[in-house]
């Protein structure tokens, strides 16, 4: 489902020819500003966002996780589902998914077959009924809840737009919530178009992404929704593992794979409003050292 993006400030430093002399600086401030946030880990911030440095990539790159590709649980077609238990042949049960519209694999979403051949398996995605996907079967909240509190979240994000949010609770408490309103003037042009599918649905971003829990947080609640009734919440391949990144050998906490978004800040108390504001800051922060 379409969403004109739109070219931010950041974006355009990003995109700027090479030869530009202050595409180096900009460079050279983005690792600064990225070493700056995994050294300082502001307290209210639980969560670090990142993608995947690789275009195509849609799976996560870190070991021992859980992840569940919705392909097997789809037993009746594209429909709404509930209760659906996510069990991992490893670990065993990983948790349960409240409600959830999986949709047949298209131009939008679904992860895992090779191009080339016919698209198969199927996806989850949250949208709006009457006229979300799924039409009056359109599922606009699921919430995952999990059965050990976790500290990594991943899922590839597809035909992503600027109205999908994740909100992390621990218990009953969110702990972090994140917009994805500024999150594809962020990326490259490289992530738009379906990788999967020949690249269709070319004016949208496709794109691994990451959530990191910082200073011992973890969460055992992650609810996806929409904000928007023309859109819909691609995703697919969701990802889960208990132990922090870092807790297993071979593994550095301040060298969090994949390209920094920013920090997740904990939900205002007093609003709902998705929030994402780390992304503004750096992009703030970057227009402002351009005019300078
Ligand atoms: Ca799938
Ligand atoms: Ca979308």
């Amino acid at each position: 489902m379409k969403v004109h993006r739109t070219s931010s400030p950041f974006s355009r430093l990003l995109l700027a020819p090479r030869h530009q002399t202050g595409r180096i600086r900009v460079y050279f401030w983005l690792v600064l500003t990225s070493a700056t946030i995994l050294a300082s880990q502001p307290l209210n911030a639980t969560l670090i966002l990142t993608y995947a440095g690789s275009t195509t990539a849609v799976n996560s790159t870190i070991s021992d996780t859980a992840v569940i590709d919705f392909n097997a649980l789809t037993t009746s077609g594209a429909g709404a589902y509930s209760n659906v238990t996510w069990t991992d042949p490893t670990l065993g049960n990983i948790g349960t998914i409240d409600q959830v519209y999986m949709q047949y694999a298209n131009q939008y979403g679904a992860a895992n077959y090779t191009v080339g051949t016919s698209p198969t398996g199927y996806y989850p995605v949250q949208s709006d009924p009457p006229n979300g996907v799924g039409y009056s079967q359109a599922i606009p909240v699921t919430t995952l809840t999990l059965s050990t509190p976790s500290a990594y979240f991943g899922l590839w994000w597809s035909a992503g737009d600027a109205h999908n949010v994740l909100t992390f609770y621990n218990g009953n408490d969110p702990i972090a919530q994140y917009s994805t309103t500024t999150l594809p003037g962020l990326l490259p042009d490289s992530y738009f178009g379906n990788p999967q599918n020949y690249r269709h649905d070319s004016g949208e971003p496709f794109a691994f992404l990451n959530f990191y829990a910082l200073q011992g947080e973890q969460f055992t609640k992650v609810v996806l929704s929409n904000n928007s009734t023309a859109t819909g919440f691609e995703s697919d391949n969701w990802t889960v593992r208990a132990k922090a990144y870092g807790y297993y050998p071979g593994e550095d906490p301040q060298n969090l794979p994949g390209v920094l978004v920013g920090t997740v800040p904990v939900p205002e108390p007093s609003t709902t409003t998705a929030l994402g504001l780390s992304a503004l800051v750096i992009a703030g922060a970057l227009a402002s050292r351009r005019r300078v």
